[in-house]
């Protein structure tokens, strides 16, 4: 019954040609046009962008204006939001599967994430005493195109900024439907604007003005960099940039582990969403004297996978999300393939772009010098006794994003998580899908700054500081929570 009710609200936008463009709170000039095509099918234009120009930033940025409605009224605003989020499911599943290669599972998860970043962060803001900083950036991927989006953005507003969001370039349609969402629920058009171009031109403009008041950011470990960099030089001490950024995610599977269940942890942690997760899986460890026929049942679940179009409920795999991704996988695994290293692949597709899920054999996480944002799993070997050096070359990693142990020795998982320095450490589960609300999410080190996403610090981060009171000298007028001299 589920599945003809999916099948009903996505029919109208089988075909649809989605147009989209800026929204802003003043004339738009527009830039060039982009036209966007389904990664799993390059014969399907899904629809088109008028990019934001320059002077569109100029335009944006002097019309935002920090949402004055109470924290009452915006939080009623953000739950109506998420109403009709639910109730547009069919256009956001259509949107998402065309537009980014989402599975119906992943599309699922998708909305329901985005849902739960609403109410959530809709409640924190009326636990806040602080007001607004003022204006926003976002900029945001398209692996979550409308979750992370809509979290970002939501995180912001229940604090009561202004946002101007920069969604990420293979995704803007997505972006669109949900801000016009956003104005119907009852967002003013001063307080969320929408700025679709390019990150080199949109996003370094936004994060280097000095109007902008923070920067929240979701994207490779290379950019949150560079927008730290662009916030340095107006040296504003007090604007955050509250980043997530990239992983090299390890789990560690020993002999006592349930071969059954890790095999399928593994595969959904590696393989789902193509392996376009910041939290997905890139290096197992497998105990040495459980690996031959561990990795046999590993490789007959990967021959399981069904790889194809986005769009068919039968598909467990979709595209990656461009023509460069996949040359860049297809050469990645090439040259593993080159040196002997590659232990499984499973064919793809050849229209589209597909990759199809591989396994390359490492000797350790230090191995792996970059992250590679597909379907790659990196498997390497390890001794009971080499224990504790394993969770050490995962901390030399520099990256702390998410982490997965496999045992059933109550001992170990103490003796595991003691030493690692991760954001979030999953035992005897999958290492993806973290919940809004229950598992907070985010990294250490290399992969982001925290607060974590979906947690009680999330919202707080987004409003002012608020100065102990010892900090008050007589003679100096405080408005809320801000002091003058
Ligand atoms: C990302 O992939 O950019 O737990 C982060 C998860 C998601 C990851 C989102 N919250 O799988």
């Amino acid at each position: 019954r589920d599945l003809a009710r999916i099948e009903d609200a996505r029919a109208p936008f089988a075909q649809a040609r989605w147009q989209a463009g800026p929204l802003l709170a003043g004339d738009v000039a527009g830039g060039a046009m982009h036209q966007v095509i389904n990664p799993a099918r390059p014969d399907d234009v899904v629809g088109q962008v008028t990019l934001a120009s320059g002077g569109d930033v100029d335009t944006a940025l002097a019309a935002a204006r920090p949402w004055g409605a109470d924290a009452a009224n915006r939080a009623d605003v953000l739950n109506r939001l998420a109403d009709l989020y639910e109730e547009n499911f069919g256009e956001i599943f259509a949107v998402v599967a065309r537009e980014a290669g989402k599975t119906p599972a992943d599309a699922v998860a998708e909305l329901r994430e985005a849902v739960d970043f609403l109410r959530y962060y809709a409640a924190r803001g009326k636990d806040l005493s602080a007001g607004p900083r003022g204006i926003f950036t976002c900029i945001s991927p398209w692996n979550f195109p409308l979750a992370i989006f809509t979290g970002q953005i939501a995180a912001a507003l229940a604090a009561g900024n202004a946002v101007l969001a920069k969604p990420a370039e293979a995704t803007m349609l997505t972006a669109h439907v949900a801000v016009r969402l956003m104005h119907r629920a009852g967002v003013p058009r001063d307080a969320i604007q929408l700025l679709p171009g390019h990150g080199r031109d949109v996003g370094a403009a936004l994060a280097a003005d000095r109007r902008v008041n923070g920067v929240c950011f979701t994207g490779s470990t290379d950019t949150a960099q560079a927008i730290n960099r662009a916030m340095a030089r107006h040296m504003a001490a007090d604007a955050p940039l509250i980043a997530e950024t990239g992983g090299l995610n390890a789990m560690i599977v020993d002999s006592t582990a349930l071969p059954e269940q890790a095999v399928r942890d593994i595969v959904a942690s590696a393989f789902q969403s193509a392996g376009q997760r910041c939290s997905a899986l890139r290096c197992l460890y497998v105990q040495h004297d459980i690996a031959p026929r561990f990795l046999a049942m590993l490789y007959g679940a990967m021959d399981e996978l069904r790889l194809g179009d986005p769009w068919h409920h039968s598909t467990d795999v979709g595209p990656v999300i461009d023509a460069r991704a996949q040359a860049d996988f297809a050469a990645y695994i090439e040259a593993a393939r080159a040196e002997g290293r590659v232990l499984k692949r499973l064919d793809a597709p050849e229209q589209g772009h597909f990759i199809g899920p591989a396994a390359i054999r490492v000797d350790g996480i230090g191995d792996l010098t970059r992250e590679v944002f597909g379907p790659v799993l990196h498997i390497a070997t390890f001794r009971a006794e080499d224990l504790d050096a394993v969770v050490d070359a995962v901390n030399a990693s520099g990256y702390g994003l998410t982490f997965g142990l496999h045992t059933r020795i109550d001992g170990r998982v103490e003796q595991v998580t003691s030493r690692l320095r991760v954001g979030n450490a999953y035992v005897n589960r999958n290492q993806i899908g973290a919940v809004v609300g229950s598992q907070p999410f985010g990294g250490e080190g290399l992969s982001g700054t925290g607060p974590k996403a979906g947690g009680p610090h999330y919202v707080p981060r987004f409003a002012r500081t608020e100065l102990p009171a010892h900090e008050i000298v007589p003679g100096q007028v405080v408005d809320k929570g801000r002091v003058q001299a």
